[in-house]
């Protein structure tokens, strides 16, 4: 089969109209941030990454050296690239405008430099999330504002997993489509066209830890499944939890599942766990593109309005019929 690289596919992409020359060339900027985090990330301790940065986030959690060295990365190369009007990260308080000196566009990045930080020193897989919305008209300086749009609104969203092989998932609103890093080459080839989530799984993952906080509904799906043929659902159901939302999301991308981290007694005052614009949002766009669904439990994640840059939200998505039973057991709450 002939090799198509990122560069090819997003050139057909353009050609039939399905994206602009700049948000083909925004993506390979993000593409090239995304090989030069994964070098760092594959170096571990061998470059000295590994370990606290011996500073806290936005969120007041600490940092890893991974998390500012990959945040860093992103934040100069897509300053540089040219396509962006603003940018806003997981790691940065505010939004980050372009500096004067270079050329802007008509894009806003979001981004999650690195996801996963809590597996980085246990050299488990860990990843970058980002989504891509337009600039309003008119507008050159965007503020938070401008930011705050509902996922629908993404023109396109990707992660990368930096695992035993680095790997780069993308929409620009035309499916799901895989890339693997050649790393002799330097180029991301195009190796899972077309990624679909089956309807149907006996998977789901879920931090178990957490059960005594959780909703009743909540409370109700795991325990159903977790009792098996024995149980209501009649059949068994196995579990799975990396604590990396991009590892967790990729298995569920490519053999199915469901991915929980619901509201629950423990993150009721933050909102939920995980953040809206750069983990939900994203996540939430490629899974419905790849045949899922998204929801809070109780709202399609891509119709949340969005209030706040870094805030958070509860996060159930992957296989569409069992989305759609455990958000059917909040209604039914
Ligand atoms: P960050 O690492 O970007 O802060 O992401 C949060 C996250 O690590 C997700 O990737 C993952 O799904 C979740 O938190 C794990 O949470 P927990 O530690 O409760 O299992």
């Amino acid at each position: 089969m002939q090799r198509i690289t990122l560069t090819q596919f997003l050139i057909e992409q353009q050609r039939a109209g399905r994206t602009t020359a700049d948000l083909r060339l925004l993506i390979e900027v993000v593409a090239r941030a995304v090989k030069a985090i994964s070098v760092n990330v594959s170096k571990g301790a061998l470059a000295g990454v590994l370990g606290e940065a011996g500073s806290d986030n936005v969120q007041g959690e600490a940092q890893k050296k991974l998390d500012v060295i990959a945040n860093e990365i992103l934040i100069q190369a897509n300053e540089w690239g040219g396509h962006l009007a603003g940018m806003a990260s997981e790691e940065v308080e505010d939004i980050r405008p372009i500096p004067r000196e270079f050329p802007k566009g008509g894009y806003l990045l979001l981004f999650d430099p690195l996801d996963g930080s809590s597996n980085i020193d246990v050299n488990i897989s860990v990843g970058t999330i980002f989504s891509v919305l337009r600039c309003p008209e008119g507008c050159v300086e965007p503020s938070e504002a401008e930011f705050l749009q509902p996922g629908r609104d993404q023109v396109a969203a990707g992660y990368a997993l930096y695992g035993p092989s680095t790997q780069l998932i993308l929409t620009v609103g035309d499916g799901v489509h895989g890339f693997t890093l050649d790393r002799e080459m330097g180029s991301f080839i195009y190796t899972h066209p077309f990624m679909t989530v089956p309807v149907d799984t006996h998977e789901f993952a879920i931090n178990a830890s957490n059960a005594r906080f959780w909703e009743a509904p909540v409370k109700r799906y795991v325990s159903e499944m977790q009792e098996g043929k024995t149980g209501p659902r009649g059949r068994d159901f196995n579990m799975r939890w990396v604590a990396s939302m991009v590892a967790d999301v990729h298995r569920i991308l490519t053999r199915g599942g469901v991915f929980m981290y619901p509201i629950d007694e423990k993150c009721r005052a933050q909102g939920g766990k995980l953040r809206l614009m750069y983990e939900a949002n994203p996540m939430a766009m490629i899974v419905e593109q790849a045949g899922g669904a998204a929801t809070t439990g109780r709202e399609r994640i891509l119709d949340v309005a969005p209030t706040r840059l870094h805030q958070r939200v509860p996060v159930i998505l992957g296989s569409r019929n069992e989305v759609e039973r455990v958000t059917r057991y909040h209604a039914e709450d």
